[in-house]
């Protein structure tokens, strides 16, 4: 299909981190070393499912990770690790293929201490089971510059 000249449409996404100490609840099979639970994660603001427009996301890890490429190619797109040390996550977002779209290709450093950060609100929070928890999360919008007729049908079906 023809691009759709002088239009852009854009959508709201959010990505970053969450992190909490483990304490003495230890997944099985997490090495000993190993102090934090964190999940990385691509998605809505409002938890809307993005799949109707976002085909993958591929998170690469650490090379301390095995394995540290990881594809997640249906939404809840997350990953959810335990480790030890904070480092960069390269985040690659790919479009659905009627998009005719690059990916997106960033980087999120994982946090899994308290830090401070003026872009963001509190890097802190307390849940219900008065666990501290890190987050580290950005607001950003995905722009579609002259979209496909199709892509630009299936954006704005939702
Ligand atoms: C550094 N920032 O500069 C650190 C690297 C690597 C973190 C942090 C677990 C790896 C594993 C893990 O937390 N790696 O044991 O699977 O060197």
């Amino acid at each position: 299909s023809k691009r759709i000249k002088t239009l852009s449409v854009s959508r709201p996404i959010i990505y970053g981190n969450t992190a909490k100490k483990m304490g003495d609840h230890k997944p099985a099979n997490a090495p000993v070393e190993h102090t934090h639970l964190w999940t990385i994660f691509v998605r809505d603001p409002r938890g809307e499912d993005i799949s109707y427009y976002i085909k993958k996301v591929v998170f690469k890890l650490h090379e301390t990770y095995p394995n540290h490429t990881r594809v997640v190619e249906a939404p809840p797109f997350e990953l959810t690790e335990t480790g030890w040390g904070e480092f960069d996550v390269n985040i690659k977002i790919y479009f659905i293929d009627e998009a005719n779209e690059k990916q997106l290709n960033f980087y999120h450093r994982l946090r899994l201490h308290p830090y401070d950060n003026q872009a963001n609100s509190d890097s802190t929070e307390i849940n219900e089971a008065g666990e501290t928890i890190i987050k580290s999360v950005f607001f950003d919008e995905v722009v579609f510059n002259e979209p496909h007729e199709n892509f630009f049908q299936i954006l704005m079906s939702k």
